[in-house]
């Protein structure tokens, strides 16, 4: 093991304060006393000590969001809010380094993504909503739609402040006001989006950020003056949200879990097949709702997908998020990294074969080396829950029927990915799977004008594009 070894150089352009408030009504107050610490998964030092919100500071917070809903934000024209996220998308990309390097560090994902994929999507995200607040009437909802009123808002920590442009963009575009909660492990990049706020000169009320854990997040949830849920994360929460709001007239949006097909054709380019696999399961340490992580791959090309793979996976370096030539960082947390050894040893006792290339992790942190088990059948727990980290299970089918049949062979539908050279087999296979998202011959690309949101478990309501406007509005 290596020792860690940290990048002075991008850690010093962040100012990560000793403790932090809540962000309720344009200000930072501090909380009732309750809080915890956030710690870099990569260093388990901690960061920060972080105010939890509780279900006074809930009130507090949905009581502002109201009244700048009805005073300001709702009365306003389409075109001013538009000015509001241009602003809010230009500060981002101002300080586009300094939202890459702290999220890095309170994540654990390496800085190669959230330097190339998170933050510059966060800032896509906020011109592309920015672009539609005066357009509502073309939005396909009426020539004049209305917003809702009060959105509460609950993210995970995958990708803490794509996630919550995801949710606070559109909102916004739409008229709404906000009360979000990030997830536990990851509080920073949302609280330096409430100083973006602030720079931005938004009216105080319309974003209100409040740090906590689960109770935080029921009680915005279920606060009675709350008209809009959105929530991204676990299945069984998103249950539990489901059956929290029941009875009541609020609308609801949950993207929850997934465990997508990734498909290879025996046409398929092989080395590009590999590259998307290896995004498809390995982008940001596998904590990704859409990831690619089963492989069906077609019997006759198995043997030469698999040698290829593994010597590709051979050259993924683990370690450091904050060195530029990291391609997978740390596992956010010890939680996670318990269960994804807790899955990867039950696919072993199941039967299937585990198989890591030699990597040395750092000695303190979260690690998990790119790992993939092959052997796999349809019964293994592997094989059908969300391991959510850099684990991939490898199936082989004989017949694209096949291929689809298994595909489909899971209480999930948020994703799936085909690779074949036959335009014809791509549009066959994608009318066939069950997957809100499918991907030919890439995996995981994201773009704001896209909609994204699953089948079946996997939750329902879309994110992004036109789609995305209708959660928000009347
Ligand atoms: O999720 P939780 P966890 C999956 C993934 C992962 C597993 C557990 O498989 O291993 O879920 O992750 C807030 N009312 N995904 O435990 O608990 C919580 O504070 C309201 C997939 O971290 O669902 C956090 O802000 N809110 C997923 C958020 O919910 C509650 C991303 C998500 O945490 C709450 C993350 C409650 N009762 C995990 N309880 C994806 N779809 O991308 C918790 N929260």
């Amino acid at each position: 093991a290596f020792e860690y070894a940290p990048a002075p150089e991008s850690r010093s352009i962040v100012d990560i304060k000793p403790s932090y408030g809540l962000f309720i009504d344009g200000e930072f107050v501090d909380g009732r006393g309750k809080s915890f610490k956030t710690i870099s998964p990569s260093t388990e030092e901690v960061l920060a000590e972080i105010a939890e919100g509780d279900a006074a500071d809930v009130d507090l917070a949905v009581k502002a969001a109201r009244r700048a809903y009805t005073r300001v934000w709702s009365k306003m024209s389409g075109a001013e809010r538009g000015k509001y996220l241009f602003r809010i998308a230009r500060i981002i990309q101002e300080r586009a380094r300094e939202f890459a390097v702290l999220e890095s560090i309170d994540n654990g994902k390496p800085i190669k993504e959230t330097r190339d994929v998170d933050v510059p999507t966060v800032a896509a995200h906020f011109f592309y909503y920015a672009g539609w607040a005066d357009k509502l009437g073309y939005a396909g909802y009426g020539e004049d739609p209305q917003p809702l009123g009060v959105a509460g808002q609950v993210i995970p920590w995958n990708f803490p402040l794509l996630m919550l442009a995801w949710k606070i963009a559109p909102a916004l575009a739409c008229g709404n006001t906000v009360v979000l909660k990030p997830a536990e492990t990851t509080p920073l990049t949302a609280l330096l989006f409430a100083e973006v706020c602030q720079q931005a000169d938004l009216p105080p009320g319309v974003v209100n950020i409040l740090t906590g854990a689960g109770e935080t997040g029921r009680a915005i949830v279920s606060h009675p003056d709350v008209n809009k849920v959105a929530f991204t994360g676990s299945t069984d929460v998103g249950r539990a949200i489901a059956k929290a709001v029941a009875g009541s007239d609020k609308r609801v949006t949950l993207e929850l879990g997934g465990k997508a097909a990734n498909i290879v054709y025996d046409d398929a380019p092989v080395d590009q097949a590999v590259e998307g696999i290896v995004n498809g399961i390995f982008f940001n340490q596998g904590h990704v709702c859409c990831a690619g992580s089963r492989l069906l791959v077609q019997e006759s090309i198995a043997e030469e997908v698999l040698a290829k793979l593994k010597r590709r996976m051979k050259t993924l370096r683990v370690g450091d998020p904050l060195d530029k030539n990291t391609d997978i960082g740390a596992i956010n947390s010890a939680e996670q990294l318990a269960k994804i050894r807790e899955l990867s040893e039950i696919g072993e006792a199941e039967g299937a074969e585990r198989w890591a290339p030699k990597c040395d992790l750092p000695s303190t942190g979260f690690w998990f080396p790119p790992t993939i088990f092959t052997g796999v059948s349809q019964a293994h727990r592997i094989a059908r829950e969300e391991i959510f980290g850099p684990v991939l299970s490898v199936l082989t089918f004989r017949t694209p029927k096949e291929a689809v049949e298994k595909a489909n062979n899971t209480p999930f539908g948020l994703s799936a990915g085909i690779w074949t050279e036959k335009g014809s087999l791509i549009l066959w296979t994608a009318s066939q799977l069950r997957a809100g998202v499918v991907w030919s011959n890439t995996f995981n690309r994201f773009d704001p004008a896209s909609p994204f949101g699953g089948y079946k478990e996997s939750g329902y309501g879309r994110e992004g594009g036109r789609h995305g406007l209708e959660a928000y509005l009347r």
